[in-house]
C-alpha cells in the first residue's frame, strides 16, 4: 500500500524558535547527532516504510539543503522514488511565504498533482522518532478512515504543547482541543497500565497526518485556512472519519533550543532511547571523510563523527561532529560541537597563528559546558564558556543563551582568554 502514498514533510515556517541554528540555513538543513540534518528523520522512517515519493516543503531554499538531498538521496532511474524540496515561490495565484501548515502543503498540491497516488502522509520536520508508516497507513484502511492522526500518550505537563484529543472504542476520534491551557482534566483517556503509570493519559497528535487524496484537495481548495492543527483537523472531526493510530514509542519533539539539545545529549546514554545504531539507521551523506584521530583524551559518555582531530584532556557527555578540531588541555561537558564544513590547511594554520587569531575549532585549554556551537566556529586559547553561575537569556554578536544553554553562532570568532 505505500507504494499509493506519497509524503510531504514540513520542513518549517521561520525557524524562529531554533534561532541562531536556522539563521543562516533552512530548518531541515540544521545538523544533529554529529553528521546528520533534521530532514534526514523523517525522509529516513519513510524510506524505511517503503515511502519513497517525498516532498520537502521549507520557507527559503539554503545551498546547505539544497546539496544535502541532491548529494544523499540517489535512487534508480528505473524507479518512480525522488526526494524534492520545495520551497515557498511567488506564482500568479499566491504570495511568497508559507502562511502555515496547511498553506504550505494547498501551495504545494499542483506539483502533487502529476503523480499517482491514494493517500498523502504529513510529517513534522523537527521531531526525533522511528516509526514504520506502513502499519499506519494499514491501520488507516482497515479502519476506512478519511483522515488518521499518529498519536502518544503524554502527561499533564506536555498538554499544553499539543493538540489533544478523545477517541471511541474503534479508536475514531471523537473530539479535539488545540494545546489546551487550562482546565483540561476531562480529556484524559484511557490508556495501557504502563502509560497511566507514567502519568500519561492524555492522547496527543503527533503532528503526523495521512489524508485520502480527494479529502485532502476538498480541504484545502477554494479557502484560506492557514493551519492543520488550528483549522483543518478540529473542523474534520465531526464531518470525516477520522481515526487515532496510537504510538507508545520514543518521539521527541527537537524544534527548540532546549529541546533539541536535550535530544542530542540524550544520544550519549548508555542505552539511549533513539537508537542510532539499529537496523533501521538514519541516512545521510556517504562523505567520505578520513577516521577520527585522538590523543590524550578521557572520554566518557561521548560520540565522536568522522573527520575530527582531538587532543583535548576530557569529553563528558558530548557529541564532536565532523571535522572538529580540538587543542591540548581543553575540557568539555554537555555540549554538542557541530564541527566544520572543511578543513584549514598548515600554512592557514600557521598564519593564523602567526596573526594571535583563533584557528577554526576549538583551541587549547578551554573550558566549556552546556553549549551548541554551531560549524564553522574560530574558538581561541583559554576561553570559557558557561562555566559559571547560569547566565541570563539573551541574544549577542556571537552568541545566543536560553534556559542556561549558550549556542556560539556560525563562523563566529571568539578570541583567546575570552569568557562567556
Ligand atoms: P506545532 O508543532 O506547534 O503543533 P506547527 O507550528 O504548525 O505546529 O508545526 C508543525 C510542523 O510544520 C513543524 O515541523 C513546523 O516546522 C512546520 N511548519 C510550521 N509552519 C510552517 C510553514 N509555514 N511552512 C512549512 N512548514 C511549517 C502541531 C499540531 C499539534 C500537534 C503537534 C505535535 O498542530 O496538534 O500536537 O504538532 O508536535
Ligand atoms: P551548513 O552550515 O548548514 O552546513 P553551509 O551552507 O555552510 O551549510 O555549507 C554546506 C556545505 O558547503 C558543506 O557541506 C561544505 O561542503 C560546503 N562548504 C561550506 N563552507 C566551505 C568552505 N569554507 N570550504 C569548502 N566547502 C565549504
Amino acid at each position: 500500500m505505500t507504494s499509493k502514498v506519497i509524503s510531504i514533510v514540513l520542513g518549517g515556517g521561520q525557524g524562529s524558535r531554533l534561532s541562531p541554528l536556522t539563521a543562516t540555513r533552512s530548518k531541515p538543513a540544521v545538523p544533529i547527532a554529529g553528521k546528520y540534518r533534521l530532514v534526514d528523520i523523517p525522509i529516513s522512517n519513510c524510506l524505511h516504510s517503503g515511502i519513497t515519493r517525498i516532498y520537502v516543503l521549507t520557507q527559503f531554499n539554503s545551498a546547505s539543503l539544497n546539496k544535502h538531498i541532491k548529494n544523499t538521496y540517489h535512487f534508480s532511474s528505473f524507479s518512480d522514488a525522488f526526494v524534492d524540496i520545495l520551497a515557498a515561490e511567488q506564482t500568479p495565484t499566491s504570495g511568497a511565504w508559507f502562511q502555515g501548515t496547511a498553506d504550505a502543503v494547498r501551495q504545494s498540491l499542483h506539483h502533487l498533482s502529476v503523480h499517482e497516488f491514494d493517500y498523502v502522509l504529513i510529517l513534522s520536520g523537527d521531531q526525533l522518532y522511528q516509526m514504520d508508516f506502513e502499519e499506519m497507513i494499514n491501520h488507516h484502511i482497515d479502519t476506512g478512515a478519511e483522515i488518521s492522526i499518529a498519536t502518544i500518550p503524554v502527561d499533564a505537563a506536555d498538554v499544553p504543547g499539543f493538540g489533544i484529543l478523545k477517541t471511541d472504542e474503534n479508536s475514531m476520534v471523537t473530539a479535539f482541543v488545540e494545546k489546551p491551557k487550562t482546565d483540561f482534566e476531562s480529556w484524559a483517556s484511557d490508556v495501557s497500565d504502563e502509560m497511566k503509570a507514567e502519568g500519561r493519559v492524555y492522547l496527543a497528535s503527533m503532528g503526523i497526518y495521512i489524508f485520502n487524496r480527494k479529502l485532502l484537495y476538498e480541504l484545502l481548495e477554494g479557502n484560506d485556512r492557514t493551519d492543520f492543527g488550528k483549522e483543518i483537523i478540529p473542523q474534520s472531526i465531526a464531518k470525516h472519519k477520522v481515526a487515532s493510530f496510537q504510538y507508545e514509542g520514543y518521539w521527541t519533539d527537537i524544534g527548540t533550543i532546549p529541546s533539541f539539545f536535550e535530544a542530542n545529549l540524550g544520544l550519549t546514554d548508555d542505552i539511549p532511547k533513539f537508537n542510532l545504531f539499529g537496523e533501521n539507521h538514519i541516512y545521510t551523506r556517504a562523505r567520505m571523510l578520513p577516521p577520527s584521530k585522538i590523543s590524550g583524551t578521557t572520554m566518557e559518555k561521548t560520540i565522536i563523527a568522522d573527520g575530527c582531530i582531538i587532543n583535548a584532556k576530557t569529553i563528558i557527555r558530548s557529541l564532536i561532529g565532523i571535522r572538529t578540531r580540538i587543542g591540548v588541555e581543553t575540557t568539555i561537558e554537555n555540549c554538542y560541537v557541530m564541527g566544520n564544513d572543511s578543513y584549514q590547511t598548515l600554512e592557514q594554520i600557521a598564519e593564523l597563528k602567526l596573526d594571535h587569531s583563533p584557528i577554526m575549532g576549538i583551541g587549547e585549554r578551554c573550558q566549556i559546558k552546556n553549549a551548541i556551537i554551531d560549524k564553522n566556529t574560530y574558538i581561541g586559547n583559554d576561553v570559557k564558556i558557561n562555566m559559571g553561575k547560569t547566565l541570563p537569556d539573551g541574544d549577542f554578536d556571537t552568541h545566543t543563551v536560553q534556559d542556561g544553554i549558550v549556542v556560539i553562532k556560525k563562523r563566529a570568532v571568539i578570541p583567546d582568554g575570552t569568557i562567556i
